[in-house]
Parts: structure tokens; sequence; C-alpha cells
């Protein structure tokens, strides 16, 4: 074992000792200790996280977990029929089908996760049942909705007049290329943290506006749209899926945690992965973190990503830094 590796397996076994999670620096002079947080605290991707991180915070406030707060958090926004990139009213594929993606993980390492499923209104909740109900991680298309059907949930049309009429001039042209942060970029991504300190996280959307039929993207993929390891912390992603899931990002901002980098260290490396790797520049991605001490951070390819973060009653939208500054 490399004395560096020793070092950490070291400095991690004497914070196990403390109760503490600790990690590493990068330098490996000193472990970066990180205390749990048991002050409550929601943190969303875009201006709808307002919303949800209200919602978040009073079920915590009811005494739920973190896992019942980012469940019906982000559940407000799929009920949003105005919202055109999550839930009813969500942009349709090309074909004029709304499919849906989500994911969700709680603080003991379980996840959940439905993709390309239809005609069902809260994705994230059908994704819970899947974590708490079967053996499985995820179900797709047919096979998520014939579940969610026995579960209880109603069938119902999401394509709302508004998004019809979008998608049926969208169609004139069939043009499809992918804008930077205007209307298809508009996942929920939400990371939660309870009374006891526990982390968990959320990711709805219906994905990029008038994708290929079948087209799945990075939201109901575990470590791409969202990971939570309740010993580090919890990263969610929102923008151009496939850079996402070409880099596995979500996890590669927890593991940097892991490793010792801040939470705002972890997202920007992220977003340098993509960028050392990938053709990045017609596209948006942006990350939003939180480790265990409840040190929140974000990072964009470009500007105009925001996030909302709800601690102690205060809501606030906050503007995230980016890679490309205009
Ligand atoms: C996707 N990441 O399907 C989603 C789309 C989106 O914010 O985020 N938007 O690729």
């Amino acid at each position: 074992m490399s004395s560096r590796r020793k070092f950490i397996k070291n400095s991690l076994a004497a914070s196990a000792a403390l109760g503490l999670a600790g990690t590493a620096c990068a330098d490996d002079k000193k472990p970066t200790v990180l205390e749990r947080s048991t002050t409550p605290k929601a943190l969303s991707t875009w201006n709808h996280g307002l919303p949800a991180n209200e919602v978040a915070m009073r079920v915590m406030q009811d005494g739920g977990s973190a896992l019942d707060g980012a469940e019906k958090g982000v559940m407000v926004v799929e009920a949003d029929p105005t919202g055109t990139s999550v839930g009813i009213g969500g942009a349709p594929d090309r074909d004029g089908n709304v499919t849906l993606d989500a994911c969700i993980m709680d603080n003991e390492g379980n996840a959940g996760s439905v993709c390309f499923l239809q005609s069902i209104k809260h994705p994230i909740a059908v994704a819970r049942k899947v974590m708490e109900e079967t053996p499985h991680v995820m179900l797709a298309g047919e096979g998520a909705k014939r579940f969610a059907l026995a579960q209880g949930f109603a069938e119902e049309n999401l394509l709302t007049e508004n998004s019809r009429k979008a998608w049926e001039e969208w169609v004139k042209t069939s043009n499809y290329e992918p804008v930077i942060n205007v209307e298809n970029h508009d996942t929920i991504g939400m990371i939660c943290q309870d009374a006891n300190g526990n982390l968990s996280g959320s990711c709805t959307t219906s994905g990029l506006a008038y994708k290929m039929h079948g087209r799945v993207g990075d939201s109901p993929i575990i470590g791409a749209g969202l990971f939570v390891d309740n010993d580090y912390g919890a990263a969610v992603a929102t923008g151009m899926g496939e850079l996402m899931m070409k880099t596995l990002g979500s996890f590669l901002v927890v593991e940097l945690i892991r490793q010792g980098a801040n939470v705002q260290e972890a997202c920007e490396e992220a977003i340098q992965r993509i960028v050392d790797k990938l053709d990045y520049k017609s596209f948006q991605v942006g990350y939003l973190a939180m480790d265990i001490a409840g040190n929140t951070g974000a990072y964009a390819i470009h500007p105009g990503f925001n996030y909302a973060e709800m601690v102690n009653g205060k809501n606030e939208l906050i503007d995230a830094k980016s890679y490309i500054n205009e």
C-alpha cells in the first residue's frame, strides 16, 4: 500500500473513531475533518428550487427524513403544468411523447430510478417505490409504467395545451439545437439534510426538449444525475445529460469530496473533466453539491446556472460561478 493510501486509510480510521467523516487533503499534510451538521437544509437547482425547498423544509420540520424532503420537494415542480422541463407540461420528444426520467438516493446508499416513463406525473415517487418495493434500482418504459399503475399511481395525459402547441411549432422546422440555459435545461435536482444530519437526494426531468424517442439522459442514472454518500456528501447535475453520462459527474463530485476536496473545488474539478475531455462549448452543465457539514458548492460551464438554498428559514436564489465567464 502506498504511503498516500495508508495516510488516507489511517485518517479515515481515526475520524471514524471520533464519529466524524475525515478525508486526506490533496497535499497529504493534514486530514480534512467534516463535522456532520444537524441543521436541516434544502438545496436545489434553478429558480423552481425555491418552492421545492419550502416544501422540503416543511416536511423535514414536521419530522420527515431528508429522503421525504427530497421526494416531496421536487414533486411540487413535477405537478406544475407551467414548467416545461419536469413532470406534467414537460416538453415532449420529437414525436410528441412526454417521457420522464427520475432517480432518488437515501442516506443508506439505497437508490431507485425510472426512465423513459410515460403518463405518470410523479416519476420521483415511482423511483422511490422502485427503491423500497423491488430488489432493483431502475425500471424503464412500459415496465416502469406497469409497476407504477400496480402501485396505485394514476395514468394521465402529461402533454398540456401549451407544450403541445410549442411542439407543433417546433415540428414545422424540426431543428434540434440544444440552447444553453433555455427551456430544455431545467431539471430539478435536490439535496436535503435533515435534523439527524442525514443526506438524501432526488433528480427529476422530462429531459431534453424534442429529443429522439427513447432517449434517456443523465437524470435517472445514479452517479451521473445524482449521487449520495452519507459519509461525505451529495451532488446533483443539470444540463446536457450526455456530458454528465460520459464523465459520471455526480459520482465524481462526491468522490472528490471523499478524497479531500472542498465542495466547491469538487464541482469545479468535475466541470474541468468535461472541458478537458469533451466538446463542451455549446452545452451547459451545472453541478450542485453539499457535504455532510452542510457546506455547499456549485459550478457550471456557462453563466446562467442558479440554485436555491434554504436554511434556518431563509430561502435564497444564488448564481453559480462558471468556467466560461461573460
Ligand atoms: C437531460 N439533464 O435529460 C437533463 C436535462 C436537463 O436541466 O437538465 N436539464 O439531459
